[in-house]
């Protein structure tokens, strides 16, 4: 059995502090990360602080260390929850989950790496083509999905701007046939004012480096030669249409240099003038069924330029990720001849943002993050109340904030901010941000986590035109209404659709097949982007409710990116929005601790006379019932049917220590009376 920790590196897991207390908690996270351990349990959630520098704790031995092993057997890592994960789907043929959750640059998507790389190590020991294929494609997909989706920001060099479900299927051996990538809301809005997205046109020996991996990569999932010389062309034409410019002459406007537009038209495969009519006109249909011309205005045509742009990169992301699809999905399944297919999911998405201007982009971000807190509150409390019914032991009820209140704020229909704002993008006429924000300050001044400077008129952090807070689970967030309507319609006008409809490019025709509808056969409305984040959301939680959830929770020790230091402050802000004191406490509630009779025999036989080196009783539980009552601790437990349950923490921790003291002098001993063993 591998080397426990010692007492020195702190509790390896918050359920055995002595008393759940936010001093305790963050007393307990900083001696471990100051001491290099990254990881501690809260039951079977894994906390982990972001150590800001190679650890020695990744790759083949550690791996095999882990490999089949249960929780407490190993200090904790994402490798044995990532085991444990693998064991429920492959031996109670259970689909799970493992949901990274952590504030940007809180090492979400690293710890999404090695869980995959952990699940590609120890499947297809036989080294079966097809199986190595499948695992080639799903590890590469990342480094092509990081390259496209990933930018560098203020708080993460490599942060990944968009929302990412796995799903990895298994066969009936255990071993990866196949996958699906679901990717969520992609920020295409920093395009205009940044461009490092394209790190793949930088020219630093790094990203030079990069761009070898990513092509490599492309090659190795398959796609082909065509294809990828289509992306390319297409990131060009997106940096060109950086470059475009108006100018006007009265009320016309014209392109500045029609260089740049010629260039982007034979990029894309279309003629020029059809670029520049597109840059400059939109068609629209009148109410008599004619069409007619619109010419732009200046602004519109710079709206229309950055609108398209995000629009060919976000078209451009979607179809990345529908190719690799096409290629992991598992094909020809038989679940007569093949038995049952499961899975293993890893959702990897953005935490909780608090920026010092709060837009849009963050509303759906915090959204997404009070659903999925909802998801875990009530999964792992079910997960308990489920166990305890199991195992024929009392529950108690345990009250905990149940965030619902702040998900219908967001989300019901026509009362909640999303409604609203879909109504006010439907509106004919000048609805502005500050209208709606008007809307929004009539409809929810009763809603206890909605305010604004309107409702609140003393607090002068708010701006009367713009700002609304939401008192969200993990703390308040101001939000600027500023951009929220644009933002909601994502409007594109047709004709580009069209323009790119109309590619001789196929791979860029296949993108935008709403292209195909002329102009008097578009009546119905596109969906917002709000609603349309929203369904996609409410897709995932439902997929997540049906599994079996792991969770990885991540945090941030700084904001200097330093492996040194423990910001407290801001670590212990992570620690109370994630509800991790709360999650202790529910796992303490009823029972602290429970395993399986043979399994805590195992463990803690040496701690008894009766049952060392071997018992003589009928059943594995009585002779954990021998080991509890010669330690007096009859009291303390409850029996299910196959577990034992631990009410307080200090009973476990007393056999550990007892353990821990016997464990050298039965070394010595048993060098002893046979030394060659050793
Ligand atoms: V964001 O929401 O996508 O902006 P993440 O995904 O939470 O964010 P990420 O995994 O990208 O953060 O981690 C940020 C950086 O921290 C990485 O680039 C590494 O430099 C560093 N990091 C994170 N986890 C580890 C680790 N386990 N070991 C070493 C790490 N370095
Ligand atoms: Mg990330």
């Amino acid at each position: 059995m591998a080397e426990l920790e010692g007492l020195e590196f702190g509790k390896s897991d918050f359920v055995l502090l002595d008393e759940v207390t936010m001093e305790q908690f963050m007393e307990n996270l900083k001696l471990r990360f100051e001491k290099g351990r990254i990881y501690t349990y809260i039951g079977e959630v894994v906390v982990s602080v972001n150590p800001y520098r190679q650890m020695d704790i990744y790759g083949k031995e550690a791996i095999d260390a882990y490999r089949g092993r249960e929780l407490y057997e190993n200090p904790p890592h994402l490798y044995a929850v990532s085991d444990a994960a693998y064991k429920a789907m492959k031996r109670r043929a259970k689909d799970t989950c493992i949901v990274i959750s952590g504030e940007s640059g809180a090492g979400k998507t690293e710890a999404s790496k090695y869980i995959m790389q952990y699940i590609a190590a120890i499947t297809n020991p036989s080294q079966r083509a097809e199986v190595e294929s499948v695992k080639n494609v799903l590890l590469k997909s990342n480094c092509v999905l990081e390259a496209f989706g990933n930018a560098k920001t203020n708080r993460n060099d490599n942060s990944s701007r968009f929302g990412k479900y796995m799903d990895i299927n298994f066969n009936f051996n255990g071993d990866p046939t196949g996958g699906h990538i679901n990717n969520y809301l992609l920020e295409k809005q920093r395009l205009r004012s940044t461009f490092e997205l394209f790190s793949l046109f930088q020219t630093t020996n790094n990203d030079r480096s990069n761009h070898k991996a990513v092509m490599s990569a492309l090659d190795v999932i398959g796609f082909s030669k065509e294809e990828i010389n289509s992306i390319y062309q297409i990131l060009a034409a997106i940096l060109l249409l950086g470059n475009v410019e108006f100018g006007s002459e009265g009320e016309i406007v014209h392109v500045v240099d029609q260089d740049t537009v010629t260039h982007i038209s034979e990029l894309t495969a279309t003629d020029p003038e059809s670029v520049t009519k597109g840059l400059l006109y939109r068609t629209v249909a009148t109410g008599g069924g004619d069409v007619i011309e619109k010419g732009h205005t200046e602004k519109d045509a710079c709206f229309g330029r950055d609108a398209f742009a995000k629009a060919l990169y976000e078209r451009l992301f979607g179809w990345i990720v529908s190719r690799i699809n096409g290629i992991i999905e598992v094909k020809d399944y038989n679940p007569v001849l093949h038995g049952k297919n499961t899975v293993i999911g890893v959702l990897d998405i953005y935490g909780f943002e608090i920026f010092d201007n709060n837009s849009f982009e963050q509303f759906c971000i915090n959204y997404c993050n009070e659903k999925l807190q909802q998801l875990f509150i009530e999964l792992i409390l079910q997960q308990e109340q489920e166990e305890y019914q199991r195992e024929g032991i009392t529950w108690q009820h345990i009250d905990y904030f149940n965030n619902q209140i702040i998900v219908d704020l967001v989300e019901q229909q026509h009362k909640g901010i999303l409604s609203i704002l879909d109504e006010a993008c439907l509106t004919v006429g000048k609805v502005t941000d500050t209208v709606c924000l008007e809307s929004m300050d009539t409809k929810l001044a009763q809603h206890p986590h909605y305010t604004s400077r309107k409702l609140s008129p003393t607090d002068k952090t708010m701006d009367f035109q713009k700002h609304f807070r939401i008192r969200h689970y993990a703390g308040d967030v101001t939000y600027s209404v500023d951009g929220f309507l644009d933002k909601n319609k994502d409007l594109l006008f047709q004709d580009f659709k069209r323009l790119m409809y109309n590619s001789a490019n196929p791979v860029l025709k296949e993108m935008w097949p709403d292209g195909q509808l002329s102009i008097t056969e578009v009546t119905k409305r596109p969906l917002t982007a709000g609603t349309l984040f929203k369904n996609s959301i409410v897709a995932l939680v439902d997929k997540l409710a049906c599994k079996e959830p792991y969770y990885v929770r991540c945090i941030k020790p700084n904001e200097m990116k330093s492996p040194v230091l423990f910001d407290d402050a801001r670590c212990q802000h992570q620690v109370a929005y994630l509800g991790l004191l709360e999650n202790v406490m529910v796992r303490r509630a009823g029972f602290a601790y429970r395993q399986q009779y043979p399994r805590f025999l195992q463990r803690y036989k040496m701690t008894c006379e009766y049952t060392w080196p071997n018992h003589l009783m009928a059943t594995d539980r009585e002779a954990v019932e021998a080991i509890i009552t010669q330690h007096g601790f009859q009291g303390d437990v409850a029996y299910g049917h196959t577990k034992l349950f631990v009410r307080t923490p200090r009973t476990l921790f007393t056999l550990e220590q007892e353990r821990a003291t016997l464990i050298p002098i039965l070394v010595l001993f048993l060098q002893k009376v046979s030394p060659h063993t050793f």
